[in-house]
């Protein structure tokens, strides 16, 4: 049986508006997730379920006016049968007449507390010229721990009346504290991230407008005495949702200046993701920014990739190079552009580590040399990569984590049961990384081959998009060009990338006496998310083994 989920008791507001709803139909709540959040002009507030179950229905939607009683959602309770829910229906007449008697000695407390402010502002009204004033924390009506989350003033600024001085949340709510008074900010006693309560004193003012000249001496749930004369709650205080319709929002920011309108779970979101709520535009009614709003600007500052300032990171500063001496502007290629921005994502995302090695390749190159004429014959060209290729796909059977992928959320591997290898192959126009498909499966001369095509197939721009996608593992080689050694960019989401540098000849101890050898440097890069150091030794440690004698690829 649906139980109703209503507006708890808000203070004395009676019309507040629905600006977000957390929540849908079939989803399951728990007692204190939050079902949407309303607004006043001073106060936002989630509303949580209250009873844990399954949503049936909402029954409001963004921006319709509520008020407390009012029901907002239908919950079938987890667990219960119906004579449970008889049980619960008496329990919530109990806690209904348990609540209207609060609410009575509520009223009673506040009317009360309103004549006492009527009489402790009325010698306020007549005084005239300049009068300190502390502003301190209202009754804020639940917790007594909140922390400040903006201070929107500092010593020495104007203010005037109702204008924002400071910004407290709690779990569940935040409330903008505005100034009661015109006049000048003389001390802001809170930093961002003070933990404050009721009576906590936040800023001391010289109000413009009246003469006594000692601090106006402060009770809690006492200050200033605002424009309002009708009698309900102690004035000063910044009301729960009050009104629906929202004035202009002042809730600025200690060091911009820039509007921040959003709700409590908005700027917890914000303070989260370490976003600067001032740079958010908000899609919301009248510009209130909404968590969709915040997550948009996190993607597109990551999207944004080169972009300098991204993520945080100090920008690297725009120099005018023609006060040294004559420059020319380039554009990078389509295939430069792209291939920088890939390089950059996979830089920042994945935390590199590159393992050096050198592998006793004497053999193999005797071997390949012996193929020379054989290779002529069949119009083939073997170089040491395809020894390479064919060796990492042995190893990778050996070491699945390298011919693997993190999930999204890096909590599982994507282990892949093929082996195609990506090559990276050097282009007037940049870097490109075309795939060669089950390498596994294919012999020295097919995999010579297939270099020799997909290398040509990149210098002509001839490569199609399926000769570009699927890659398991890529192998760099720069060893046609020298080095020895560097650190290639794994080709994310991809786990690793072996680097191949020059072989060049060295002499090895070889028990008697010094022997020339030839020696291949390999850069393991891998993404150490994935892959340890004693792994990535490992595989490079096998990859050598295969390479020092390569009738092992047989085995
Ligand atoms: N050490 C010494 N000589 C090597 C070698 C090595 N590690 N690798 C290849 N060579 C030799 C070849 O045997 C060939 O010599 P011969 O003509 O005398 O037989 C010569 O260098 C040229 O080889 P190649 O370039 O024609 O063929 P390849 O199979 O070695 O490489 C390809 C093909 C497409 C990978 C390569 O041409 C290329 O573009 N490499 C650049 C990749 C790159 O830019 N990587 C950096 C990316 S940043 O991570």
């Amino acid at each position: 049986m649906s139980e109703d989920i209503k507006i708890p008791d808000i203070g004395d507001a009676d019309d507040v508006e629905v600006v977000e709803i957390l929540a849908s139909a079939g989803d399951e709540v728990g007692e204190d997730d939050p079902i949407l959040v309303i607004e006043s002009d001073k106060a936002s507030m989630e509303v949580p379920a209250g009873i844990a179950g399954k949503l049936d229905s909402i029954e409001v939607a963004i921006g319709d006016k509520v008020k407390e009683g009012q029901v907002i959602a239908k919950v079938s309770r987890a667990g219960t049968d119906d004579a449970d829910s008889e049980g619960d229906a008496e329990d919530d007449a109990e806690q209904a007449a348990d609540a209207k008697a609060d609410a009575d000695d509520h009223q009673e407390h506040d009317d009360q507390q309103d004549d006492e402010d009527q009489q402790d502002d009325e010698p306020d009204e007549e005084a005239s010229g300049t009068e300190t004033v502390e502003v301190r924390v209202p009754d804020i009506g639940e917790a007594d721990n909140v922390e400040v989350i903006e201070v929107a003033v500092k010593a020495g600024d104007e203010v005037g009346e109702d204008d924002l001085l400071v910004v407290v949340e709690s779990d569940k709510a935040s409330m903008e504290i505005p100034s009661t008074r015109a006049g000048k900010v003389v001390e802001v006693h809170v930093s961002e991230g003070s933990a404050v309560e009721e009576g906590t004193l936040l800023v001391t003012l010289e109000a413009s407008g009246a003469s006594s000249s000692s601090a106006k001496s402060e009770k809690p749930k006492q200050a200033e005495k605002p424009k309002r004369s009708e009698k309900a709650k102690p004035p000063e205080q910044p009301k729960p949702p009050e009104k629906a319709e929202r004035p202009d929002t002042k809730a600025q920011s200690d060091s911009g200046g820039a509007e921040v309108y959003a709700g409590p779970a908005v700027r917890r979101l914000a303070r989260e993701l370490g976003v600067d709520l001032r740079a958010v535009t908000g899609s919301g009614n009248r510009g209130r920014i909404v968590k969709d709003d915040v997550k948009a600007h996190v993607k597109s500052r990551l999207q944004a990739g080169g972009g300098a300032g991204t993520a945080g990171l100090p920008s690297i500063p725009e120099v005018d190079f023609s006060k040294f001496g004559e420059v020319e502007t380039q554009a990078l290629s389509r295939i430069r552009a792209r291939g920088a921005e890939n390089l950059h994502r996979s830089w920042l995302n994945l935390p590199h580590v590159t393992q050096h090695d050198e592998v006793d390749v004497t053999d193999l190159e005797d071997f390949r040399a012996s193929l020379k004429r054989e290779g002529e014959e069949r119009g083939v060209k073997v170089t040491p990569l395809a020894f390479i290729i064919k060796a990492c796909c042995h190893a990778l059977k050996e070491f699945p984590t390298f011919n693997a992928s993190l999930d999204k959320d890096a909590k599982n591997f994507i282990l892949k049961r093929y082996y195609h290898i990506g090559m990276a192959v050097d282009t007037p126009d940049g870097l490109v990384v075309p795939v060669i498909r089950d390498a596994d499966q294919k012999g020295i001369w097919a995999l010579s081959e297939e270099i020799v095509e997909l290398a040509e197939k990149a210098r002509n721009k001839k490569l199609g998009v399926s000769d570009l996608q699927g890659g398991s593992f890529s192998v760099s080689s720069l060893g046609p060009i020298g080095g020895t050694g560097f650190t290639p960019i794994i080709n994310a989401p991809e786990v690793a990338i072996l680097g191949i540098s020059r072989v060049t000849v060295r002499p090895h101890w070889d028990g008697n006496a010094f022997v020339p050898r030839k020696m291949l440097p390999l850069s393991l890069s891998y993404d150490h998310r994935a892959i340890n150091g004693a792994e990535a030794g490992r595989f490079v440690a096998r990859l050598g083994e295969l390479l020092a004698d390569i009738r092992r690829l047989a085995l």
